[in-house]
């Protein structure tokens, strides 16, 4: 099945909103299967944005990423990679939809709170550039019978 990278950047931790942003992707119906919590170090945050090493805000967004513990994730399910995507919202909080993370959260762009991959295969980069192998874990709840 389809699996997606989210990470709970450092401003989401420091405000408190760990609990409900993972809320709102268990109770959607998404499986989590990878959780961490950790400090980024300045290489992997610049591996992470690496497509964005030649624009002007490059800098502002490694020292942001590593300015704080994370929650990285690896979310499982039908569609998630562009499903979580939606439910996290436009990349400036201003213009993201109510309802959505970003919208309901945040107010800029450079605090925008959470990560999400944006295509399948960026994910799988992600995925392999945040966790070991044997960080995830292969499970299926029982409650999947009713969702699927
Ligand atoms: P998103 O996929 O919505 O997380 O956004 P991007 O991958 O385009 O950008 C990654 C991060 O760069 C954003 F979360 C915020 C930051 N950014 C800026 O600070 N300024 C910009 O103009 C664009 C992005």
């Amino acid at each position: 099945m389809e699996l997606t990278f989210l990470a709970i950047k450092p401003d989401g931790v420091q405000r408190g909103l760990v609990g409900k942003i993972i809320q709102r992707f268990e109770t959607k119906g998404f499986t989590l299967v990878g959780l961490k919590f950790m400090d980024v170090s300045k290489k992997l945050a610049e591996s992470h944005y690496d497509i964005h090493r030649e624009r002007p805000f490059f800098a502002s967004l490694v020292e942001f990423i590593t300015s704080g513990p994370v929650v990285a994730m690896v979310w499982k399910g039908d569609g998630v990679v562009a499903s979580a995507r939606k439910m996290i919202g436009a990349t400036n909080p201003l213009i993201s939809e109510p309802g959505t993370i970003r919208g309901d959260f945040g107010v800029s762009i450079g605090r925008n709170i959470i990560h999400g991959s944006d295509a399948i295969e960026t994910a799988q980069r992600e995925i392999s550039l945040w966790f070991k192998d044997e960080e995830l874990v292969d499970w299926q709840p029982q409650i999947s019978t009713w969702l699927y």
